[in-house]
Formats: C-alpha cells, sequence, structure tokens
C-alpha cells in the first residue's frame, strides 16, 4: 500500500515536471500578446492545435496561460511553417 502511494506521488512530481517543459512558451504562442491563445494561433504548433480542445477547459475558444500549461506536453519542436 505505502509502495502504491509513493508511485503515485512519483508520477506526479513527473508530471508536473514534464509539463514545465513546454518547448513553446505561451508568449510566443500569444501571437498578438492579448494573454490568451486562440485557435488560429495555436495553428502555429501542430501538436498544440491537436490538444486545443482538451487544453481548453472551459471552452470558450481561447487558451489562457494556466489552460496551456495544463496540456500535456504535446511536442518538442514547433511545427515549421
Ligand atoms: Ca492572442
Ligand atoms: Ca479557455
Amino acid at each position: 500500500m505505502k509502495r502504491l502511494i509513493l508511485g503515485f506521488a512519483l508520477g506526479m512530481s513527473a508530471a508536473t515536471a514534464m509539463a514545465a517543459e513546454h518547448t513553446v512558451s505561451f508568449s510566443e504562442l500569444d501571437v498578438n500578446r492579448d494573454g490568451a491563445i486562440t485557435r488560429k494561433e495555436a495553428a502555429s504548433f501542430a501538436a498544440l492545435e491537436k490538444a486545443f480542445d482538451t487544453a481548453d477547459a472551459n471552452n470558450n475558444g481561447l487558451l489562457d496561460p494556466a489552460e496551456y500549461l495544463s496540456t500535456e506536453p504535446v511536442g518538442r519542436a514547433p511545427a515549421t511553417r
């Protein structure tokens, strides 16, 4: 039982560490600096575009910084344009 809890805790901290490893920062994606990433802005990062609906927790069509940071690390590099 203790081992299970420890495993869970380790898993959680690994997920947290990975979430901090976004290779594209929020400000890079927020092209017009209005504090939110639109679907159009997310389109420059293919993996994020795919995860957009999942990441948009309140379904307003925008990713705020908290929503962006809550996404899984979905890619290592931005899509080439
Ligand atoms: Ca924006
Ligand atoms: Ca949102």
